[in-house]
Order: C-alpha cells, then sequence, then structure tokens
C-alpha cells in the first residue's frame, strides 16, 4: 500500500532544509546494559585473616595492602563488597572463593547480589 503525506507530496516541495514544514526527530536507541553482581565476602570467627587475605589476592586481583584493608573491613563490620562483575563471572569468583575454603576446611562464606 502507498501512503502520500500531504506536505511532502509533489516534487520541488521538500527541499529538506529547516524552513519548511518537516520535521527531524532524534530516536534514541534504547541499548540494554547487562545487570552487575556484587560479590560479597562474609565475617566469621575461625577463617584465618592469612587465609582471607590469600582469597582476595589470589581470585580478586588485589595487591597485598589492598587485601589486607579489605579483609580487615569484613573483620570490623562484617560484610563487603570485593568486586562487581557480569552474572557469568559473579558466579564463578563465588564458587571458586567457596570451594578453596572448603578444600581447607575453613568455614570462609562468599555470596553474590545484584547490584
Ligand atoms: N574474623 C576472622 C578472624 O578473626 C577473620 C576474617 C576476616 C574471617 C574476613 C572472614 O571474610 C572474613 N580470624
Amino acid at each position: 500500500m502507498t501512503v502520500q503525506f500531504p506536505q511532502m507530496a509533489g516534487p520541488g516541495k521538500d527541499e529538506g532544509g529547516d524552513d519548511d514544514a518537516s520535521v527531524a526527530i532524534k530516536t534514541r536507541p534504547k541499548t540494554q546494559r547487562p545487570p552487575l553482581y556484587k560479590v560479597l565476602l562474609l565475617n566469621d570467627d575461625y577463617t584465618p585473616m592469612e587465609f582471607v587475605v590469600a582469597v582476595l589476592e589470589r581470585f580478586f586481583g588485589m595487591s597485598h595492602a589492598q587485601a589486607f584493608e579489605i579483609m580487615l573491613t569484613v573483620h570490623k563490620k562484617g560484610v563487603a563488597v570485593v568486586g562487581v562483575f557480569s552474572h557469568e563471572i559473579a558466579e564463578t569468583k563465588v564458587a571458586q572463593v567457596m570451594d578453596f575454603a572448603r578444600r581447607h576446611q575453613h568455614p570462609l562464606q562468599c555470596t553474590m547480589e545484584k547490584e
């Protein structure tokens, strides 16, 4: 089916300039960003401080000083965010930490939550 727009119909009527009745509408396509997930480390009374520092260095790429600082935050406050990742990466980090802790028989807990 052909639709004729009255303003544009006919040769020479719309030159595409700014001084006519045509209206340009800029559309902003909705780009979806994937949701992000916080990985949280929880305090407990038994996991040695040096083990937690080693976990943060090994799985979260922190320097010793950074890792020690975050470990102390968890120790004092009960929990801290140790990183923000895509769902798949967060899941992998949690699994790696939980597996490493279990293999060393420490009760360290690591979880994730949507940001
Ligand atoms: N609270 C533990 C202790 O005193 C240390 C610790 C820190 C444990 C952080 C877990 O996520 C943790 N040995």
